[in-house]
């Protein structure tokens, strides 16, 4: 299970961070704490936990590269990319990520994620395979898609989003062939985040694993 600390307020994210960080494989962060706070919280929260970068990078080689570079020179063990902007650009992402894990975006976990990733997210996932990156990120609100691309990715990694406030299951996006659920609001707004998390710890606990923690 992976937190995603969407979480503004630097002192409460900090201390949803320190309560649960036992009970997570990785703590995913996205642009509201890094813009509420510093880039300096990749680093400060790396020391509690893997810390994946979720700044769904999409842009031209270049500027993917230096983001990239950024994102690795700080401390994190993972950054996610979409897909869309090309192979080249995906391809400049991994080269500059060394032990750096890229986790692709194939299909979005939201409504508006069937207008436009949907209907390319099996391409993307490919791509994802022949660029050479580590995972793929797919959607825990459609568990029949999370089985349709770990039949095109195979071993790389599966991350998914859309678990309870999105109105997804940890347990079908784990039992479809999901390596991790990335849970946000239903463990850091919970009234009590470690409880919250416990909780989705012993319900996708009840599956088999299908390989070791993340990074
Ligand atoms: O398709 C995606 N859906 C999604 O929700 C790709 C993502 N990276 N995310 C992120 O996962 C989203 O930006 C947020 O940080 C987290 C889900 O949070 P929550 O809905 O569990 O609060």
């Amino acid at each position: 299970m992976i937190l995603a600390l969407d979480e503004t307020d630097e002192r409460k994210a900090l201390r949803v961070a320190e309560n649960v960080q036992d009970l997570v494989d990785a703590i995913k962060i996205n642009w509201p704490l890094v813009l509420s706070t510093s880039p300096e919280m990749i680093t400060r929260l790396a020391r509690l936990a893997p810390v994946i970068c979720d700044f769904k990078i999409a842009d031209i080689p270049n500027t993917d590269r230096l983001i990239v570079e950024q994102v690795r020179k700080r401390g994190a063990s993972g950054v996610i990319v979409h897909a869309f902007t090309g192979t080249d650009s995906l391809r400049a992402a991994v080269d500059e990520a060394g032990d750096l894990d890229v986790l692709v975006v194939t299909e979005m976990s939201h409504p508006g994620g069937q207008e436009y990733t949907a209907p390319l997210a099996e391409r993307f996932a490919a791509m994802a395979v022949e660029a050479g990156a580590a995972g793929i990120i797919a959607p825990a609100t459609r568990p029949d898609r999370i089985a349709k691309m770990r039949s095109i990715v195979g071993d790389l990694l599966i991350l998914s989003p859309g678990v309870g406030a999105q109105g997804g299951s940890a347990f079908d996006a784990i039992a479809m062939g999901a390596d991790h659920v990335i849970v946000g609001r239903s463990i850091y707004a919970a009234a009590d985040p470690r409880e919250a998390a416990s909780k989705l710890a012993e319900e996708i606990g009840k599956l088999p694993r299908r390989r070791s923690p993340l990074v």
